[in-house]
């Protein structure tokens, strides 16, 4: 009963293991199970790019550039809050090697420019907010850098862990760390072999709560597209052996659906713009996102079990537009129409028992309640029983993840009084799986799991009637 009303079912399972004992499914880790809970927060690409009007800076833009008129972290914040987000990541320095904080290892940064006559500070602006508004602060490093003269060089190495360090240390807590696998260096470019090991130890040892994000984790994968949408089928777990970040990374269609037998729980997180650009561009102020479409972006994303990062570029002004606050504003309104009411609540469950399992051969219809831990079963299917009939056009399930994702096949079906009336397949559930179809008015259904490894642990079911629009 966390966020919104499930009536929750508990299945007695112990662990993600076969019946041999063997752990069948890799299991996240306790910061990664907490990022799952984070579902749905906003990314934020702000810097010299806001003011040239490129997506790609090339390094070389006078840091005076870089002069908001009016930043304003706190209204980021209140807009964020206002969105149903839970978070903000920013892009402290994005692939033209301006920093938005004062590094001491770099001469590309917001102290070389008028704004605040060079003695502002972005990233200790945000930090701050949103530590008072109670959000997750997350910080986007390219590894790519334009301006920074050692790129290209093993000294590079040196001021990127440097740069990490500073983040951490200075702007902590950090909860999500960042690093963009692109790379447009062409065949004369300069080539910069990362030390990704020592990366990743130096945020192992400086914030051993951070997840880092990028193309293969450690933590949180790349989604593989840059439209907001997750695989259907989504599995949590992926295969890195052999693969890199960027160049070299896995097929986008591995990334965007999961190995179905990965060895390695790294969840995807879906990143997407409300506007065209990453960054703000004016001419694109008409073609923001519609609460609708972000809607939809959300059933594909955290629908789907992954999470869901929505990038909002703050202004020349440094704040978030007001053509973006609307539309986010008009989506969490969708959200919460949406999801307000469980039409649940009144309902009971029951678990069916096949005959196998009973000494009777009738199939029996057992209350929850009564399930007793004498029946050592694997329990498969369950009955969902409406006081009245009830009309809904979408179901909800969760599956309780820490113990792994191991159901790997499902369908529910629909019933008015004894008939069936419609049958929903699916395959992965993972944290949360939305599932709509078209209205229909029925008085139970049996959700059937099958195909799982091990025991099958749904940990939540809701169901809703939805605007009938807002689905496909
Ligand atoms: C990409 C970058 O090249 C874009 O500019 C943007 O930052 C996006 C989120 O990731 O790889």
């Amino acid at each position: 009963m966390k966020n919104y009303c499930f009536a929750v079912l508990f299945l007695a399972c112990i662990a993600a293991r076969a019946q041999d004992g063997k752990i069948i499914s890799p299991l996240p880790t306790r910061q990664q199970l907490a990022w799952h809970e984070m579902e749905f927060y906003l990314f934020m690409h702000f810097g010299p790019n806001s003011f040239t009007d490129k997506e790609w800076g090339e390094g070389n833009e006078p840091e005076n550039i870089f002069n908001p008129t009016n930043l304003d972290c706190r209204q980021w914040c209140r807009v964020a809050k206002a969105a149903g987000a839970k978070g903000i990541i920013i892009t402290a320095k994005h692939h033209d090697g301006f920093c938005l904080w004062p590094s001491k290892y770099s001469t590309h940064t917001v102290r070389e420019s008028k704004w605040k006559d060079g003695k502002g500070d972005v990233l200790k602006e945000l930090s701050v907010a949103c530590r008072e508004t109670g959000l997750k602060f997350g910080v986007y490093i390219s590894p790519w850098d334009r301006n920074h003269p050692k790129y290209g060089t093993p000294e590079y190495n040196d001021v990127f862990v440097n740069m990490i360090k500073e983040i951490l240390q200075n702007y902590g807590p950090v909860w999500e760390l960042w690093w963009d696998g692109a790379n447009g260096e062409g065949p004369n470019g300069k080539k910069q072999i990362y030390d990704w090991r020592r990366f990743e130890n130096t945020v192992r040892l400086y914030s051993p709560k951070t997840v880092v994000f990028s193309d293969i984790g450690p933590d949180i994968r790349w989604v593989g597209n840059e439209n907001g949408i997750a695989g259907d089928p989504n599995w949590n777990f992926l295969d890195t052996a052999g693969f890199k970040r960027g160049i070299g990374a896995p097929p986008t269609d591995t990334l965007n659906h999961g190995n179905y037998n990965g060895t390695k729980w790294i969840p995807a997180e879906c990143d997407v713009s409300i506007r065209p650009g990453w960054f703000y561009h004016a001419a694109e102020d008409d073609k923001v996102k519609s609460p609708q479409q972000i809607f939809d972006l959300y059933l594909k994303s955290v629908g789907r079990g992954a999470n869901l990062l929505l990038n909002v570029p703050p202004d020349r002004r440094g704040i978030i537009n007001e053509n973006d606050s609307m539309a986010l504003i008009g989506f969490k309104a969708l959200k919460d129409e949406s999801f307000g009411d469980n039409l649940l609540k009144q309902a009971s469950t029951y678990y069916e028992f096949s005959q196998k399992d009973l000494s009777s051969n009738d199939l029996t219809f057992r209350s929850f309640d009564s399930v007793s831990s004498a029946y050592s079963i694997n329990l498969q299917n369950f009955i969902v029983q409406l006081p009245q009939p009830t009309k809904m056009n979408c179901i909800v399930l969760r599956e309780a993840i820490h113990l792994g994702q191991t159901i790997r096949k499902f369908s529910i079906v629909l019933y008015s009084g004894s008939k069936a009336i419609t049958e929903i397949h699916g395959t992965s559930v993972g944290r949360k799986r939305i599932l709509t179809f078209p209205a229909v008015t029925i008085t139970s259904f049996k959700v059937c799991l099958a195909d799982a490894k091990g025991n099958d642990n749904v940990s939540g079911i809701a169901a809703y009637l939805i605007d009938e629009k807002l689905i496909e």
